[in-house]
């Protein structure tokens, strides 16, 4: 294949509620789709950066500039270019995983859409439906979040991720565990806003049979996961830490993690995905597909890379709906807490024109 040239789509998109993460709250989804036109035909990418660098170092404006300046260009010129060519021909640029996770899904997309072969198929799906959870923001108010948390689980949704922050964390996970019973699974995701000087606290957690606590501490504190793993027992699950297969194994290995989430885009890609997936099922250690707030195009690929074997853990690949009034695809809708894994050409969904071009607030051209 060869890469005539990159369309970089600036969208922003409302979300249904805002967001409350202890990084900060999201009111519209501001993020970049990539439509990366080549010689055997396109494929769409979707780069899951957030506009300000509070969850990772990238952010959007940040993303869109690296691909311009550095990325599309380093792909420029080779005519033996495929999805699996494209991390190795990046390397010499360093960081920026969700840029380069971004155009690798395009690339990979226009691949497949040629051969007539499916996200789910290439990288080794081995279910045709995935069970799905729901992360839920940190609310204003108790009555508030249990409303949140009983709709959700109304829809079908077959685990319940609560957001927690300093001053949001025991008293919310010891009220729905109240309201909703022991059966629920539940799990909690501090996005690092604790130290270890807090595992006191974070052990408060310990009587309510948590799934998992995601990343409590920051991103470059492997060993101070380690640490805290010995005074918890709630498992340790890590989001931001884990950037390549290489830091899973290494994460592993020191006892930092007994779970690991998933994130395409943090990683470098949905290969660097399956690399992990293939690093924690070697060592027993179950994986789960993180999220991004992804449109259509994004979730059609996370619902393909959930659908690996050692995927056991319920997902944030939540329905179309839990996210957005009208998505850019046509919407994935939740049935019997499962969202279907797509089966066709690449991705196996599009982009609807009419809804994509009343999202995209700046288009820019970035030849191959
Ligand atoms: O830490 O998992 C996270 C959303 C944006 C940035 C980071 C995270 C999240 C979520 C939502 O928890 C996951 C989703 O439903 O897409
Ligand atoms: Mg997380």
């Amino acid at each position: 294949m060869k890469l005539e040239g990159v369309e970089i789509h600036h969208v922003s998109l409302p979300l249904v509620g805002p967001f409350r993460t202890s990084f900060g709250t999201q009111t519209t989804r501001d993020l970049l789709v990539l439509r990366v036109v080549t010689d055997v035909g396109e494929g769409w990418g979707e780069c899951v950066t957030m506009p300000s660098p509070l969850y990772s170092a990238e952010y959007t404006e940040g993303a869109a500039d690296v691909l311009r300046r550095f990325l599309v260009p380093a792909l420029a010129g080779r005519s033996d270019l495929d999805g699996a060519a494209v991390l190795p021909a990046l390397a010499a640029v360093k960081g920026h995983r969700m840029a380069k996770a971004a155009l690798e899904m395009g690339v990979l997309d226009a691949e497949l859409r040629a051969a007539g072969r499916s996200f789910a198929r290439e990288l080794g799906a081995v279910h045709d439906r995935v069970p799905c959870g729901v992360s839920v923001g940190i609310m204003d108010s108790i009555p508030e979040l249990l409303d949140a948390v009983g709709g959700y689980l109304d829809e079908g949704y077959l685990r319940i991720k609560l957001k927690i922050e300093p001053g949001w964390d025991v008293e919310p996970v010891r009220a729905v565990r109240e309201r909703f019973g022991d059966g629920v699974l539940l799990q909690v995701d501090a996005n690092t806003a604790y130290t270890l000087g807090d595992a006191a606290q974070l052990a408060r957690l310990d009587p309510f049979d948590l799934l998992l606590v995601e990343q409590p501490l920051e991103e470059e504190d492997v060993l101070g996961h380690a640490d805290l793993a010995k005074l918890v027992r709630t498992p340790i699950c890590l989001d931001e830490s884990i950037t390549s297969a290489r830091d899973a194994a290494a994460a592993i290995r020191l006892g930092a993690c007994s779970v690991v989430n998933v994130k395409p885009g943090r990683v470098g890609g949905y290969l660097e995905a399956r690399r992990i997936h293939d690093v924690a099922a070697a060592h027993g250690v179950p994986v789960w597909c993180g999220g991004m707030l992804e449109t259509g195009l994004g979730r059609a690929a996370n619902v393909a890379l959930a659908a690996l074997p050692g995927f056991t853990l319920p997902g944030d690949t939540s329905a179309s709906g839990r996210y957005y009034r009208e998505d850019i695809t046509e919407p994935f809708v939740l049935a019997d807490g499962h969202l279907a894994v797509p089966q066709g050409p690449g991705l196996g969904v599009l982009p609807v024109p009419e809804r994509l071009a009343v999202v995209t607030t700046r288009t820019e051209w970035v030849p191959g």
